[in-house]
């Protein structure tokens, strides 16, 4: 099964350097890598817990579900269900667990291994918590994250946290391995640069997705250019994931863009 070995069982999540060492090649090989158990319960909860205030107080700056106008959108803000939350941004504002989480240790020290030192986190993109409801959400299509945000290089990595399960019913992520180095023609694209799941060509690399179902604590991180896409939640209860991106020192906005307007967050050095 593709990207298998991708699959890391943490039982320290303090990495040593052989460990790391392994874990950046895989990265470079697949563009995702799942760390099973590797945040903290204690960040894990207290996500959950921002998250769970900040979306029942409404707290902006917010996204809703109407505004992306994906397959299962309400159709506008003012119909049913339009003000149903999608994403509560800015999660770094929001409280401080969640920068105890991007500054957390062994997980500075796994970004410094893949981007270089120090580690940026860009506010401008993700830096939010996916809220995906259970009435009105909808289903996202094959995509690349780079494909709206401007950086001199394309070297970025998100990182998924998982505060409750996440699986095929409540709408995981599912990546496309290798997916990162691989070019595409336009003609594999739709006017959205969503990866047309209908074309014959793009069947034999679709057939590649790995569902990346997670338990609370477990971790994805993926490349800015690995394709994925994750369907709508078709269970009773909220999913909450925060996600926020990084990149490293050789890399930075491209002037006078939008993924240049806000600041970014340089991570404490990890020796
Ligand atoms: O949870 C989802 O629907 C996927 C979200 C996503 O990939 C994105 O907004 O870039």
């Amino acid at each position: 099964m593709p990207g298998i070995k991708t699959e890391v069982p943490m039982t320290n999540s303090v990495l040593s350097p052989d460990q790391l060492e392994t874990l950046r090649l895989q990265f470079e090989k697949d563009g995702y890598l799942i760390l099973r158990q590797f945040a903290p319960m204690s960040l894990v909860e207290g996500m959950k817990q921002a998250a769970f205030d900040d979306l029942r107080n409404r707290r902006e700056p917010l996204e809703y579900e109407a505004d992306v106008q994906y397959p299962g959108s309400p159709e506008s803000r003012n119909s049913e269900g339009g003000k149903t939350i999608r994403r509560l941004r800015q999660a770094l504002s929001r409280d401080p667990v969640f920068r105890q989480w991007v500054c957390w240790p062994p997980l500075v020290k796994l970004l410094q291994t893949l981007l270089g030192t120090p580690v940026f986190c860009p506010l401008a993109h993700h830096n939010c918590v996916m809220t995906k409801n259970p009435r009105f959400s909808s289903d996202t299509g094959w995509h690349r994250d780079l494909r709206f945000w401007r950086f001199i290089q394309p070297e970025l990595i998100s990182v998924w946290t998982a505060l409750d399960r996440e699986h095929l019913q409540n709408g995981c992520l599912h990546v496309l391995p290798g997916s990162h180095r691989m070019q595409f023609t336009e003609d594999q694209l739709d006017e959205r640069l969503f990866l047309d799941p209908d074309l014959p060509q793009n069947q034999a690399l679709l057939k590649t997705s790995v569902a990346a179902e997670l338990q609370a604590g477990d971790v994805l991180l993926f490349h800015a250019q690995t394709f994925h896409q994750a369907t709508r939640n078709y269970t009773d209860k909220t999913k909450y994931s925060p996600v926020f991106t990084f990149h490293g020192p050789q890399n930075s906005p491209v002037p006078g863009s939008r993924s240049a307007e806000y600041p970014e967050l340089i991570l404490p050095v990890q020796d």
